[in-house]
């Protein structure tokens, strides 16, 4: 079922020819490059990509996404009959649960993500609402079960990728049957023809490939909702689902071991970002020379960020901070963001025995000369 990706690559004036970092070849998963994480918004091309059994072969022509389970009238719809409905458009950070897992000490098992498993996209697509209440839901109704073209073994037993929502998540005019990303329609890496979009939640909950929607009057118990995608202590016993994403932050630039100079401006930047819609509120950036010897926990010297107007409650902010290093020699910057809530980045990976929701202060190592 996995076909080689075929990564278009960019044309015209100025166009970068992007490609993600493989991670695993089969089913392939890939991480976006450092280079296009600077990016205000994350190219296609260069976009993360999480595969769990890989991509399905998918022709617009013949799909069809197929509403049913608990609903007065079981129907179906296409893909023409999708495009003419009212689209809307929303920038999204995606990120998936397990980026950062690599930080953690002892490395939980699961694809080894540096904090690359990230992007922030344009994405077009149907609100999810207009067409489940087409099918006329069962007022019992307590989550619905999207359903991807793709399947693998699981426990020895076919399986597909299936996931739920809550039912109020699930009808939220922001939860989309995206068409497009970026403003082209969904390459097959990225879930062509049609993905769910639920912004704010670990991306997992974007299943690509959508062809089902079942209406269901109990909890779902999928491999995927209830095995996996799961916060589990040292036990191994459950803390709960991950469902929306943690305050976090992305130094993108200087870049790790740049050389900079002493008594020169530096721009310091990047991007934060924070789960259910909650707006960024600030971000502090440190410089710690290694020969300050101080736990960087407990340092003062944290300096407040100029914050870009984000596009979107669901879009990344734009951050920056001059900073002029006065000594030669090995730095550490560090980035924190908190959110409106006051949620804030710990100052270490927040551990747990499948790598999940890894959001500690960014971290970069510079050399000033
Ligand atoms: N059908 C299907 N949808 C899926 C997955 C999958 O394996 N199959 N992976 C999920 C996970 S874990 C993530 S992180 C995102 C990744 O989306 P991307 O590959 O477009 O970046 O897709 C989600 N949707
Ligand atoms: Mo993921």
């Amino acid at each position: 079922m996995t076909a080689a990706p075929d990564f278009r690559v960019a044309q015209g004036p100025g166009a970068t020819a992007w490609a993600p970092e493989t991670v695993t070849d089969d089913p392939y998963n890939a991480q976006t490059p450092s280079a296009a994480l600077a990016q205000p918004l994350t190219p296609a091309g260069a976009f993360f990509v999480r595969d769990h059994f890989g991509i399905p072969p998918a022709d617009p022509g013949r799909w069809r996404l197929r509403f049913d389970g608990a609903v007065a009238t079981a129907f179906s719809v296409g893909y023409e009959e999708l495009l003419a409905l009212d689209h809307r458009e929303l920038d999204v950070v995606m990120e998936c649960a397990g980026n950062g897992r690599s930080l953690m000490r002892p490395t939980p098992p699961g694809l080894p993500w540096s904090q690359q498993a990230v992007g922030c996209a344009r994405f077009a697509g149907v609100p999810f609402h207009l067409l489940a209440d087409r099918a006329g839901l069962d007022p019992a109704t307590v989550e619905v079960v999207f359903t991807g073209a793709d399947s693998g073994p699981v426990h020895g037993r076919r399986t597909p990728f299936e996931r739920s929502l809550p039912l109020a998540a699930a009808r939220h005019p922001d939860t989309l049957l995206a068409t497009r990303m970026n403003g082209e329609p969904l390459t097959p890496e990225h879930g062509a023809p049609v993905r769910l979009v639920a912004p704010g939640r670990y991306a997992v909950a974007d299943v690509k490939w959508l062809i089902g929607a079942r209406a269901v009057t109990s909890p779902f118990t999928g491999v995927f909702q209830t095995e996996q995608y799961l916060y589990l202590d040292l036990r191994g016993t459950p803390e709960g689902p991950v469902t929306t994403l943690r305050v976090k932050s992305l130094i993108t630039e200087p870049a790790p071991d740049e050389d900079l100079r002493r008594g020169h401006e530096t721009l310091v930047r990047g991007h934060a970002w924070s789960g259910g819609g909650v707006p960024v509120r600030s971000v502090e950036v440190l410089a710690a020379h290694e020969d300050d010897g101080r736990d960087p926990d407990h340092v003062r010297g944290w300096h407040q960020a100029v914050l870009e107007a984000p596009a979107g409650p669901y879009a990344w902010t734009g951050w920056s901070y001059r900073w002029t290093p006065q000594q030669p020699g090995p730095y550490r910057l560090l980035a924190r963001a908190t959110d409106a809530r006051g949620d804030t980045q710990p100052p270490r990976a927040p551990w747990n025995a499948r790598g999940y929701g890894c959001n500690p202060v960014a971290s970069v190592e510079v050399v000033v000369v």
